[in-house]
């Protein structure tokens, strides 16, 4: 195989920067080995074998790219392919993605490097990258049309620029747009800082995800692409609960977790039992003195942002996103509320034409979370996931951080459930109750009520079900 160098010599060409008409050439050079990956696990971070040295991030149920130097240049390669990726246990979707999973693998550099992308398509439509975030020459900056002819089917682009500033960026096409990132191809770029660096501090666990979101009727595996806002799995990286893998760090760990957005709606990330600040977003570290204690941070469509925090509470302390719907996986927003509602007649009328009629919903939904109730193929149920005190009833964009003394550095195995030390835990009164003394003046110091409050009872009925007195 004929190395770059004696490539260029034999061109006549010498060393020092590329332009952008010799991009071509270099394709014709042997191609970066493809690396994929078939398992939607939480890889190991990839420790930095060339190169400088950086601690890796961690990507939540993805990876990160190997890289070859070559004349010190950090060359990657990534396939844009259709992939099948589990979104939880029992549901795979057919998508598109990079190297085998959606979204791609993880691109780490450090600030300064040459980085060179070869990007082969194999889809069955044109497509090109943009490298969200990044300083670069305008010819690199991946819209179709706009920088660049798209890169048909077959056929394979090189991308490169310098690495200019340290921070949290994304990758994904800028052709046909929508229904690239609606079929899941999108991926995580960290670039590491060069020397310490005054903004960016260094933490003990790094953690990166992308938020995404599929509308994939239950028995189908293929997105609908043209769906804008209905989508009935809410992800992370391409998961949905319980398929999350959890964060798994030691008591007194430093933290930073970075996530971007590419869903069409905002999502307020909310961390139970800690507070955090946020130190970064795609445009670059946070001024310190802009720094204030959060225990929820909303992300913007097309937002990234960089929370950190020291896990000094051992325990397991849910991660989610805040909108409880987004916490829920395939379920019907057309369906009415049945609180309240005695529908015992009517159920026993049902229940004569179909034997398997369930009566759900008019104590709550929680019965969703409890039972297992039969599905079609290919879907997922909208409230699961069994923790250690029985149904955890979320879905979606949920993920437990767990924080133990025990774990050691640089391991990231799931420890298990948290035990509780004993008088730690919520528990049931078992001692006598007492009426509740009612408020005298309700209504308040504004509008006392006048005269003696009177008990007001709603009879509920539904439409058309007379039941005989
Ligand atoms: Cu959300």
């Amino acid at each position: 195989m004929t190395s770059r160098r004696e490539f260029f010599r034999k061109l006549g060409v010498t060393g020092g920067a590329l332009a952008v008409t010799s991009v071509s050439s270099v394709a014709m050079a042997a191609l970066p080995e493809l690396v994929s990956m078939d398992k939607p696990d939480t890889v190991p971070p990839l420790t930095p074998s060339t190169g400088r040295f950086y601690n890796p991030v961690v990507t939540l149920n993805g990876w990160t790219l190997p890289w070859r130097m070559r004349d010190g240049v950090k060359e990657f390669h990534l396939v844009a392919e259709p992939v099948v990726r589990e979104i939880a246990p029992g549901m795979r979707a057919h998508l598109w993605g990079y190297n085998g999973q959606s979204p791609g693998p993880t691109i780490e550099v450090v600030e300064g490097d040459r980085v060179r992308v070869f990007v082969t398509n194999r889809l069955p439509e044109h497509t090109t990258i943009h490298w969200h975030g990044q300083r670069l020459p305008n010819g690199m900056d991946g819209v179709g049309g706009l920088n660049q002819k798209q890169i048909p089917p077959g056929k394979t682009y090189v991308y490169e620029f310098v690495a200019r500033r340290p921070g949290t960026f994304m990758y994904h096409p800028h052709a046909d747009e929508m229904t690239q990132m609606a079929m899941g191809m999108m991926g995580f770029w960290v670039t590491h800082p060069k020397n310490k660096h005054p903004l960016i501090d260094e933490v003990d666990r790094d953690f990166c995800f992308l938020l995404n979101a599929y509308d994939v009727d239950p028995g189908s595996y293929t997105p609908k692409v043209n769906t804008m806002l209905d989508f009935n799995l809410w992800t992370w990286n391409s998961r949905a609960f319980p398929g999350i893998d959890s964060f798994n760090v030691r008591l007194g760990d430093k933290v930073r977790i970075r996530i971007g957005n590419l869903t069409m709606t905002n999502h307020p990330m909310h961390l139970h039992g800690h507070e955090f600040v946020m130190t970064g977003t795609d445009g670059g570290p946070t001024p310190r003195n802009s720094r204030w204690p959060e225990v929820t941070v909303d992300i913007a469509v097309g937002q990234m942002r960089q929370i950190e925090f020291l896990a000094d509470e051992e325990g397991d302390w849910a991660f989610h996103c805040h909108k409880s719907h987004h916490t829920m996986n395939a379920m019907g927003h057309d369906v009415p509320t049945m609180i309240g509602v005695d529908h015992r007649g009517a159920a026993k009328k049902i229940i004569d034409l179909i034997p398997d009629y369930m009566v759900m919903g008019e104590r709550g939904m929680a019965d969703m979370g409890e039972m297992e109730m039969p599905l079609p193929d290919n879907t997922l149920p909208m409230m699961t996931g069994q923790g250690p005190y029985g149904a955890v009833e979320m879905g979606g964009m949920f993920s437990v951080l767990k924080v133990r003394r025990n774990q050691k550095p640089g391991d990231y195995k799931d420890p298990g459930w948290y035990r509780q030390p004993p008088g730690t835990q919520a528990f049931e009164w078992d001692g006598p109750l007492t009426a509740p003394s009612r408020f005298r003046s309700e209504g308040g110091q504004g509008m006392p009520a006048q005269g003696s409050p009177v008990v007001t009872e709603v009879n509920v009925r539904k439409p058309g079900i007379h039941p005989k007195h």
